[in-house]
Order: structure tokens, then C-alpha cells, then sequence
């Protein structure tokens, strides 16, 4: 397995609580506003060159870790505006602005994570527990939604491997299970049984245990945005992004398959695997190219990369498997 992830220095390293401290006016100026502040208290932090091309660098007291250099770096990000405003999160309602508009009500501290199921270190720990032993870094990695859109999109956090590696999964998990809050009097998407709630999301161990795999706290150098899934979500690069479960409050490790969101409600148009593949259409609308959000008319569409472009690192995983079946 190659993976082109350099090593980055320590000193490029922010610990979370750094990260948290140095970011508190900011998540003070959120906790502050109604949902409808968000973008505003984000926008005024803002980077100057948010939306700029990839290689710049934020200035040394904002930056939040060396940018890892993974496939897609080359693409232009997405702008927070773009990233924030345009959000699938059916807890918040199923228009890509309402999630902006709505999950400003959420109270995301405090905060608890349970971990459990067949691992060794088990239990509920405060979000601050939680995060302490991990190292935040930036990645920017292509983002792309099963409707066949995406985005280029700088998140910060830590590989989700290293919370395998605390929590010591035995020899009998095979998988590890996500869930979401369920919390209705602040999540009205969820007053709607639109969906089986909480959502719930799933991967095989040996795919949790690659390097790309990302527990996410930020966004573009900033906590994360209620929108995007704060105070933590998943992203799994190379998968379409139902995968990529918000605000998570519980892991579980699992011998069997678990149960997931959008494979229990429609198994035949999304599966457990959903690796992104522009080979496999989904059955109502071709997978073969995507829209990228903000791209010119000119250039509305482009071709979908097999894995989302990540193949080199991820198709050792499915070696064997017939992507048609396991989709
Ligand atoms: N809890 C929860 N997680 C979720 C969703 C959701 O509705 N609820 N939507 C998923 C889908 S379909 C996508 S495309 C991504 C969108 O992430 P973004 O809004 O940060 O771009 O979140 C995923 N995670
Ligand atoms: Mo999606």
C-alpha cells in the first residue's frame, strides 16, 4: 500500500486543546449567534485567501498544522462560503441551505463521546477527553456527493486509525460503527421520519485503518461549522459523501455489518461500501462525471476519478471484490 502522506514535524503539530484555545472567540462569536450568523462570524475570520489556489499557507499563529500533501491538492478549494452553504444534513431539513440557516441551534458543548462494543478501552468520555491524545493536522482532500457533485475541501483533524489505536479494537471487530446525535428539540429534521434516526454509518476495520481516513474538528484553519458537522464527523475521502457521518457521538466495533442510514432506506440505489465509481451508476442518474460547486458554465461537468482519485491508496482494499455487487 502506498501512501503519499510526508510526515510532518511536530512543531507543525497543534494539539486540540491549542486549536480549541486559540479558536475560542470564534466559537464564542457562533455559540453567540443565530444560525443565520454563522457565515457572517465566519466570513470576518476568514483566511484572506480563502478560496485561493492550494499552496498558500496561513500565517504561522493561525496555522493549525503543515498541509499534507495528498491527491487533490492541486485543485483549487472550495470557498467557506461554498463549504458552509451548501451542505446535505437532514437533521437540519433536505435543501442544501437549510442546514446553514438551521443547525446554528445546535448545542454542540458539552459534548460526550461513547465508545464501544468488542475493543479494549471502552466508555463515554467528554469531547475534550476525547480529543487530547490526537495531533490536529490539515488535509485537503476532493469531496464527492452521491447526487454528483463536489468539492475540494481543507478540513483539520486527525486520522481516524489513531482512534483505533486508543481504543483497541479486539481480534473478533470487523467493523466500526458511527452514530449521530439524536436530539429532536434541536435538530428538527429529526421530528421528520424521513430517515431511521439517528443516522448511523459503518466501515470495515481494515478500511477505518486507512491513512485517509479523517476524524474532522475543523474547516479552512477554523472549528468546524454546526453545518459541516461539528463538534466531530467523519470524512472518508474516497467514498461518496453519505459516508462522511456529522456530528458523531458514538463508536462501536462490531463483528457483524452494521445497519447504515441510506443502505437501510434504499439498499438498492446506496450501499454499505459506496465507494466512489464512476463505472457504477447509481440506478436513477449516471456516476460518469460530477458538477464541481462553483466551477465555471464552461466547464459545468467533469470525469469521475475511480476511488474519487485515490485509488493508488485505497484499491488494495477491495482486491478480489466485485464493485458492481459491493457498491
Ligand atoms: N448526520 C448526518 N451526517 C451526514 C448527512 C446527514 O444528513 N446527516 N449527510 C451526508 C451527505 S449525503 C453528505 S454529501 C455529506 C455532506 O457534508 P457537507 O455538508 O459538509 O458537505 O454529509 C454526510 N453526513
Ligand atoms: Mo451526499
Amino acid at each position: 500500500m502506498a501512501i503519499r502522506i510526508p510526515r510532518i514535524a511536530p512543531s507543525q503539530i497543534t494539539p486540540p486543546e491549542v486549536f480549541f484555545n486559540r479558536r475560542a472567540f470564534l466559537a464564542g462569536a457562533l455559540a453567540a449567534g443565530a444560525g443565520g450568523a454563522l457565515g457572517r462570524a465566519g466570513a470576518a475570520v476568514l483566511p484572506a485567501a480563502a478560496g485561493a489556489p492550494l499552496k498558500y499557507s496561513y500565517d504561522a499563529a493561525d496555522s493549525v498544522g503543515a498541509l499534507v500533501h495528498v491527491p487533490g491538492q492541486d485543485e483549487k478549494p472550495n470557498t467557506w462560503e461554498q463549504i458552509t452553504h451548501y451542505n446535505n444534513y437532514y437533521e437540519f431539513g433536505t435543501g442544501k441551505s437549510d442546514p446553514a440557516e438551521y443547525a446554528g441551534q445546535l448545542q454542540t458543548r458539552p459534548w460526550s463521546v461513547a465508545v464501544g462494543g468488542e475493543a479494549e478501552v471502552t466508555g463515554s468520555f467528554p469531547l475534550e477527553t476525547f480529543l487530547k491524545p490526537y495531533a490536529l493536522e490539515e488535509r485537503i482532500y476532493r469531496f464527492r456527493c452521491v447526487e454528483a457533485w463536489s468539492m475540494v475541501i481543507p478540513w483539520v483533524g486527525f486520522p481516524l486509525a489513531q482512534v483505533l489505536k486508543q481504543f483497541k479494537p479486539t481480534s473478533r471487530a470487523k467493523y466500526v460503527a458511527f452514530e449521530t446525535l439524536y436530539r429532536p428539540s434541536q435538530m428538527p429534521g429529526q421530528r421528520v421520519p424521513i430517515l431511521r434516526w439517528p443516522y448511523r454509518e459503518g466501515l470495515r476495520i481494515d478500511e477505518a485503518m486507512n491513512p485517509l481516513a479523517f476524524m474532522v474538528v475543523g474547516l479552512y484553519g477554523r472549528v468546524l461549522p454546526n453545518q459541516d458537522g461539528a463538534p466531530l464527523r467523519l470524512i472518508v475521502p474516497w467514498k461518496y459523501g453519505f459516508k462522511s457521518i456529522k456530528a458523531i457521538v458514538r463508536i462501536v466495533f462490531t463483528e457483524q455489518q452494521p445497519e447504515t442510514t441510506w443502505s437501510e432506506a434504499a439498499p438498492n440505489e446506496y450501499g454499505f461500501y459506496a465507494n466512489v465509481n464512476p463505472h457504477v451508476p447509481h440506478p436513477r442518474w449516471s456516476q460518469a462525471t460530477e458538477r464541481r460547486i462553483g466551477a465555471s458554465l464552461f466547464h459545468e461537468r467533469q470525469p469521475t476519478l475511480m476511488f474519487n482519485g485515490y485509488a493508488k491508496e485505497v484499491a488494495y482494499l477491495y482486491k478480489g471484490m466485485n464493485l458492481h455487487e459491493y457498491f
